[in-house]
């Protein structure tokens, strides 16, 4: 099933909730009928979802959340949510250690902020079940105008190795989280890039991770940063609108075009792309643009294949070009 349909019954299934969605993006591409048909996009919110995560260590001592046991993953998994829904996580925590769930962007209750100052942590072993909120926007009524839960946010563990999760999140214990508002046009491919202190999603130097996709596929990335340093997102070749889905809305939409975003740590952005859209298939670079950062080895590929599946320039055999697809570690 390609990306389209598999987002269409998930959006409507209601129960799914997000699981499956980090294998979904190594699903094949979608047919070349998808880029002339309008793209899909999504429903209202307003649906209760359940989900089981997991934290957990990783055999090379790092840590992270999974949504099977012995499945997780640098970065977590990616959380879909439409505004309106809530998310029941029922949390499980097999480390050594006591471990949280802490989310940025959605609304919770001081009985799910993940920390230990209100004792909303898991100790080891335990289970706890965090509620997630999310609503549109509107007007307050005292005429002030609230904003919605839309845009790309992100999950991080508060509580391994001090009070602020310095250890949690320097280990791997992080995972993005989309909101869609109604309408909003939904990807054919989604790929998660978190710049943490001097990595890319906890990869060492120089072995990054690289993202594949087919020319014409439309590629959502969700950008995260944690950790001590600033950086300076930049892609290769794409542009994208510096607002809260990626995309201009029209003409006049005042959004500046960029192809570079300077980022901070808990920062978190997204942005829809076409992939090769005016320049074609390739390896397209991606990297933090502070320089010491990029020659450390803060760079990874774009993969774009034209539809015969080759990426024209592109030795599979450098080694550079090894890593890994969406969410591996
Ligand atoms: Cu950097």
């Amino acid at each position: 099933m390609d990306r389209r349909s598999f987002n269409r019954r998930l959006l409507a299934g209601g129960a799914v909730a997000a699981a499956g969605v980090t294998s979904l993006s190594q699903a094949s591409a979608p047919d070349a009928v998808a880029a002339e048909t309008p793209p899909p996009t999504a429903p209202a919110g307003g649906q209760v979802r359940h989900l089981k995560l997991y934290a957990e260590k990783l055999a090379d001592g790092q840590m992270g959340y999974g949504l099977e046991r012995g499945r997780a993953t640098i970065p977590g998994p990616l959380i879909e949510l439409n505004e309106g829904d809530t998310l029941h996580i029922e949390f499980e925590n097999t480390m050594d250690v006591p471990v949280s769930l802490h989310v940025h962007g959605v609304d919770y209750d001081v009985a799910n902020d993940g920390t230990r100052m209100n004792r909303s942590h898991v100790e080891p072993g335990g289970t706890r079940t965090y509620t997630w909120r999310t609503h549109a926007p509107g007007r307050r009524k005292d005429g002030t105008w609230r904003a919605g839960s839309a845009g790309y946010w992100h999950y991080h563990d508060h509580v391994v190795g001090t009070d602020h999760g310095t250890g949690g999140i320097r280990k791997g214990l992080y995972g993005p989280v989309v909101v869609r508002r109604k309408g909003d046009i939904l990807p054919d491919k989604q790929f998660t890039i978190v710049f943490n202190d001097m990595t890319i999603n906890n990869r060492p130097g120089h072995q990054s991770p690289d993202f594949r996709a087919t020319v014409g596929d439309r590629v959502e990335i969700i950008m995260i940063t944690h950790g001590e340093y600033y950086h300076t997102f930049h892609m290769h070749g794409h542009r994208w609108a510096d607002n809260r889905t990626g995309m201009l809305t029209g003409p006049d939409d005042p959004s500046p075009v960029i192809d570079n975003k300077i980022t901070g740590p808990a920062d978190s952005f997204g942005f829809q792309i076409i992939a090769g859209e005016h320049v074609g298939a390739g390896a397209w670079m991606y990297h933090c643009h502070v320089q010491s950062h990029s020659d450390m080895g803060m760079a990874g590929l774009f993969l774009v294949a034209k539809p015969d599946g080759t990426v024209p320039g592109h030795d599979p055999h450098h080694p550079a070009a090894s890593g890994g697809a969406t969410h591996a570690h």
